[in-house]
């Protein structure tokens, strides 16, 4: 088999196991984009995420990661619902509504490197979804899966509502170009409509202002009232805007289906809800991050801001 015929194989794979885009880059430095978060860093914007900080050295060089590595197969997985929740003033941001996707992803991966096993050659590898130190997004890039949006996400032609797994494999393989062009052009409805100016410039998200990372990340109390403008986990603001996710299709992965208790969660419900009742509906879902208390803390922090009916997105 050429190089080409094991690459077109396994990415013929990679649909097969669910993945919507999968590209192939060789398990290279990333010199340019290292320089670049060592100044987002050097700013303070990843606030109290000290795991930004640590491990440096993998995070821009994936192949510091597994022995011998030579390629790496970076799959994306549509997680877009088919379904809306019934809450109306508080948010959770989609890709929080079905089971953790660092299992789901992680486990058609594997699944592919057992692929490339039984059918290509032996290959030893490991597989990533948002588990390691890796910068998922710009391997993405460099596999001509899309471009960075002035939102910093990743964008291709079918939108930005895609996870990011990559399995780095010791085994040479074809490898994929970048996209030459950034097909954001002069639009700039995410800027404009992040409610905390978390975008600070074109590709610069300042976490610490961004309902995200406050709503997940941040620990402990505010130190301050925190308008999250609804939002009680992640938010989804600048992808709704953009004008790539607005032909957005359904997921196909069954394990992105909402929970029906998920679905049916009221405000009212969502207010006054119990820890066994959180762990019924979040169980296995990416909310189990933030945990009862923080989701409350999150619930609470909005009776300083008044919500007055529908929020911005839906
Ligand atoms: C830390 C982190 C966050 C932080 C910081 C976000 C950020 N912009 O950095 C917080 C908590 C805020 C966050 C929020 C979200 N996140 Co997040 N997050 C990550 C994580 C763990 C690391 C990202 C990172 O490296 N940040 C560091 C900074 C420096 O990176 P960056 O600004 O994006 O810049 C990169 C590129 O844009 C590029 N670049 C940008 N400008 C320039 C300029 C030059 C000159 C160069 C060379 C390169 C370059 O290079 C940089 C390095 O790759 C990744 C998983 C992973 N391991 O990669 C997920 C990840 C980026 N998150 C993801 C998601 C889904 C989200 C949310 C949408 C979740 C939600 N609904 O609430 C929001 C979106 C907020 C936003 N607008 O960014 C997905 C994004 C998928 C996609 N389509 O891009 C990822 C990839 C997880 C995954 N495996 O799917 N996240
Ligand atoms: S996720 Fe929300 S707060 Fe963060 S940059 Fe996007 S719109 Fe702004
Ligand atoms: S909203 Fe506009 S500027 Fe922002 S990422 Fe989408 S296309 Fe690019």
């Amino acid at each position: 088999m050429t190089l080409k015929e094991k690459s077109d194989l396994i990415k013929q794979q990679c649909h097969q196991l669910g993945f919507d885009l999968c590209g192939i880059v060789p398990a290279e430095e990333l010199r340019e984009e290292k320089k670049f978060l060592q100044w987002w860093l050097s700013q303070g914007y990843h606030g109290e995420m000290k795991y930004m900080e640590r491990n440096l050295d993998k995070r821009t060089n994936p192949a510091l990661l597994v022995p011998n590595a030579r390629s790496i197969i970076i799959g994306l997985i549509n997680y877009f619902p088919a379904t809306k929740l019934k809450l109306k003033h508080y948010k959770i941001s989609k890709y929080a509504w079905g089971q953790d996707y660092h299992f789901v992803v992680k486990k058609r991966l594997w699944a592919l490197l057992k692929f490339i096993n039984e059918n290509i050659q032996t290959a030893n590898g490991r597989a990533f979804s948002d588990s390691a130190p890796v910068l998922e997004q710009a391997l993405a890039v460099r596999a001509g899966l899309g471009w960075i949006g002035k939102n910093s996400l990743l964008i291709t032609k079918k939108g930005s509502y895609f996870f990011i797994g990559e399995l780095i494999v010791d085994i040479e393989l074809a490898y994929d170009t970048p996209f030459i062009k950034n097909f954001c052009g002069s639009c700039t409805a995410c800027i404009q409509a992040c409610p905390t100016q978390a975008i600070i410039k074109p590709k610069v998200v300042d976490a610490r202002k961004c309902i995200s990372y406050l709503t997940i990340e941040k620990r402990g109390d505010f130190d301050q009232p925190v308008n999250l403008h609804g939002r009680v986990f992640g938010c989804d603001i600048c992808q709704d805007v953009c004008p790539w996710n607005k032909k957005a299709i359904p997921t196909k992965i069954p394990e992105f289906t909402p929970k029906k208790q998920l679905e049916d969660l009221t405000d009212e419900k969502l207010e006054k809800l119990t820890k066994q009742e959180f762990k019924q509906i979040f169980k296995k879902t990416p909310v189990e991050r933030t945990g009862y208390k923080g989701l409350m803390r999150n619930i609470k922090a909005q009776q300083f801001y008044p919500l007055n009916g529908q929020q911005q997105d839906d």
